[in-house]
């Protein structure tokens, strides 16, 4: 299959990149971490986007080879950015269902926090209700692991999926991400509303940092504030980008 062979080739060759997004803390406004997402910078055919690509690489099992090639990416930033004086920064990575799937998902972590001796805490993995619902035995016991070693674990889209919230209590989390689609019409739309406030109010309960996805405006910045969620992530803030462009904006607001 073509496509295969091409994300082979490209792992291979190093034209994946990282770009990072910032969350930030809407009582301070400085930014709290960054989330890294994959982009794929194709020789001929410029920068192509994850969702042409992620799907493909995690049927064909390549999405783990290439997770193992983004944690300690990331660890390695994480660390540079904590050597030039930008703080206690911290970033996510996503990860699939298929990451846990393989014995050496553990090894590869500690690996990547040995080496580079980040404090284990700047270090966040983001999980979807899907990807632990796949799997549940398996990636709560997986999630345990990685909480042992002092990471941070947020669920991903949360609200899209369907966990209860009495299984919600047993996963060893420590931030929910309101997904997107929640927030876009949040002014306006009720039942978001209703959604949004509702998560904001577990997260209080549950002693979860809430965070809302897909902030793009002022008017949807404001009401989360009111609201009271603790974190928020999007366009209005910033676009992803390359790491250059990131560490400028560090140095801003850190
Ligand atoms: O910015 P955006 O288009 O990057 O991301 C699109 C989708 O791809 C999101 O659902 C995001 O979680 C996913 N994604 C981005 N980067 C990664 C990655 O490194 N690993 C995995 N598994 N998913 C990613
Ligand atoms: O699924 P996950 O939450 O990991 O991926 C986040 C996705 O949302 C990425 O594709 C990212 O580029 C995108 N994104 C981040 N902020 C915004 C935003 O404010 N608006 C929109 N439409 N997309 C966003
Ligand atoms: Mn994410
Ligand atoms: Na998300």
């Amino acid at each position: 299959f073509a496509l295969e062979a091409e994300l082979r080739h490209a792992l291979e060759h190093g034209e994946f990149v990282l770009h990072y997004q910032p969350k930030v803390d809407l009582a301070t406004g400085h930014f709290t971490s960054m989330e890294a997402l994959i982009r794929w910078q194709h020789p001929q055919r410029g920068l192509i986007m994850p969702e042409h690509f992620i799907q493909i690489a995690e049927e064909s099992g390549l999405l783990h080879q290439i997770s193992k090639w983004i944690i300690p990416t990331v660890c390695r930033q994480i660390r540079q950015w904590q050597q030039q004086g930008l703080g206690q920064v911290s970033a996510a990575v996503n990860l699939s269902a298929s990451f846990f799937q393989h014995r050496d998902f553990e090894e590869t972590i500690e690996a990547s926090l040995l080496e580079t001796g980040i404090p284990p805490e700047s270090l966040e993995l983001e999980l979807t209700e899907a990807t632990i619902m796949s799997d549940p035995q398996r990636v709560l016991g997986s999630m345990a692991a990685m909480k042992a070693l002092g990471l941070q674990l947020s669920i991903d889209d949360f609200g899209t999926g369907y966990s209860s919230l009495s299984y919600l209590k047993k996963l060893p989390v420590d931030k929910l991400k309101i997904d997107q689609s929640f927030i876009r019409n949040i002014a306006r739309d009720n039942d978001n509303a209703a959604v949004v406030r509702a998560v904001i109010s577990i997260g209080r309960s549950m002693q979860l940092r809430v965070i809302a996805e897909g902030v793009e405006n002022a008017s949807q910045l404001a009401w989360l504030q009111a609201e009271g969620s603790e974190e928020a992530q999007g366009y209005y803030f910033s676009r992803p980008v390359p790491v250059q462009k990131m560490t400028a904006l560090l140095r801003e607001k850190a």
